[in-house]
């Protein structure tokens, strides 16, 4: 049966009894880690904070950060808050070997997630009679088993397709009328054309809507995504190390992305001082988790810059909302869906015999990322190049491919072909600003 929202007692909760819940709901989370987490009771005693200390949400300043770099280090039990015997799941980010972001989960862990999956599948107006066909990747990315759950917890026919194999998806999508279509926004409008290929229009397909996420996109993309799919399409939010997707969604404004504040405590900071700035401003998205039990993480720097605001919303959630993230304050990027970091490409260029010498192409072609690589030969390699270059690209893509997740185009260019700059080497060009995407 449609219902306009999943679970209303919170999604529409009066704001000042959000603030209660939240206040109630911090003071046990901290004293929970500081008396579980070792690495984190350590920040808190080098900072001279202790559980004592936090009487509510305003009191949330006083608490270190925690970044990327505290999770590699503590790589990868170093944050779990409870036995691995409690634990029966783990999800991860791409990363560099070895040092991968791993969040554990325990079953209330991944409800609580799905839940959150299952709000965002409710506010795109999801129900029981839906088909839910997934088409993120299923695996260690959060997506696919986020999505899933979420569409499960729905009641929806859920199509567990994972992504790629494009004839396969339009043949299940046609077949068994899938009416939600979740992926990301990329391979959205890559199945819109793939399906113009075929000869469907728009009103052949019986999709409904479409829950899309896990990377940039824009308005025009929107508009471009519904038109080709005859559907309305919604923006997702979400990163592994706070639980996944559903972190905040879209409701039918789709003007930002309502967070689910009963569970994850938003603030915004200035990414070079750490000061916390009012609501309206715009600056890094931190996150402290409120409920979680394996993998509690307290003000943790998402890297992701944009705005929250705490307007009345027309769908009635009483939820902050979030802009779409407007770039990031490290040098990550994202490239078809996939979390890339230059640090990653420098790795395989050092252990396959290659100096650092290269520069990352990133264009948008049919809506789609395209990903080269040009990178400086030796030049006691030089003179060869000729006959083996071809051997020798194929082989560095390999190994890209291998680490990254993702296949880049390589080309070996001459020795100190690539411009030096005087100051900081300019390794990325992103040629997709042009069209918006500024991650
Ligand atoms: O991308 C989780 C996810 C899966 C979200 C499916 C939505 C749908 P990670 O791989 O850990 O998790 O990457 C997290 O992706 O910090 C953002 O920079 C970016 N990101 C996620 N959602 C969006 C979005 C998943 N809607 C990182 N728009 C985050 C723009 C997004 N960027």
């Amino acid at each position: 049966m449609q219902k306009k929202y999943y679970q209303p007692e919170f999604e529409t909760m009066p704001a000042e009894e959000i603030k209660k819940l939240q206040d109630q709901k911090l003071v046990k989370q901290v004293r929970y880690v500081y008396d579980n987490v070792k690495y984190y009771r350590d920040l808190m005693d080098e900072k001279g904070v202790s559980p004592d200390d936090i009487k509510s949400t305003d009191d949330l300043y006083k608490l270190p950060f925690l970044k990327k770099d505290d999770l590699r280090e503590a790589y990868p039990y170093g944050l779990l808050a409870t036995d691995l015997h409690n634990c029966v799941r783990i999800q991860s980010t791409s990363g560099t070997t070895g040092k991968r972001v791993v969040a554990f989960y325990t079953q209330n862990d991944v409800d609580m997630w799905e839940e959150c999956c299952a709000r965002a599948l409710t506010a795109a107006g999801a129900d029981d009679n839906d088909v839910c066909q997934v088409c993120y990747g299923y695996g260690l990315f959060t997506g696919g088993a986020g999505l899933h759950g979420g569409s499960h917890k729905v009641g929806c026919l859920t199509l567990p397709m994972s992504s790629g194999n494009t004839d396969r998806q339009i043949q299940f999508m046609m077949d068994l009328n899938s009416t939600i279509l979740c992926c990301t926004p990329s391979y959205a409008a890559y199945l819109g054309e793939s399906l113009r290929e075929k000869g469907y229009k728009a009103e052949d397909n019986k999709l409904k809507a479409g829950i899309f996420g896990a990377e940039p996109w824009t308005e025009e993309m929107r508009r471009d995504i519904e038109k080709t799919l005859g559907i309305k399409a919604y923006d997702i939010y979400g990163l592994t190390e706070i639980s996944g997707p559903g972190v905040a969604f879209e409701c039918e404004e789709q003007s930002g992305m309502h967070i689910n504040e009963d569970h994850f405590l938003a603030e915004i900071i200035d990414p070079e001082t750490g000061e916390v700035l009012p609501l309206g401003s715009k600056g890094e998205l931190v996150f402290t988790s409120l409920d979680k039990e394996a993998f509690p993480l307290l003000r943790y720097r998402t890297r992701d810059i944009c705005i929250l605001t705490r307007e009345k919303c027309s769908c009635g959630r009483t939820f902050l909302k979030m802009t779409k993230p407007l770039g990031r304050s490290d040098d990550m990027m994202i490239i078809r869906g996939v979390n890339v970091f230059p640090s990653q490409i420098e790795a395989v260029l050092l252990n396959n015999g290659y100096a650092p010498n290269y520069q990352i192409v990133l264009d948008r072609v049919n809506n789609s990322d395209t990903f080269e690589i040009n990178v400086e030969m030796q030049t006691e390699d030089f003179p060869d190049a000729p006959k083996d270059i071809t051997t020798k690209e194929k082989k560095l893509q390999d190994a890209m491919k291998a680490m990254l997740g993702i296949n880049p185009k390589i080309h070996l260019v001459a020795p100190k072909s690539i411009a030096r700059s005087e100051g900081k080497a300019v390794r990325v060009i992103d040629n997709r600003r042009r069209y918006g995407i500024t991650i």
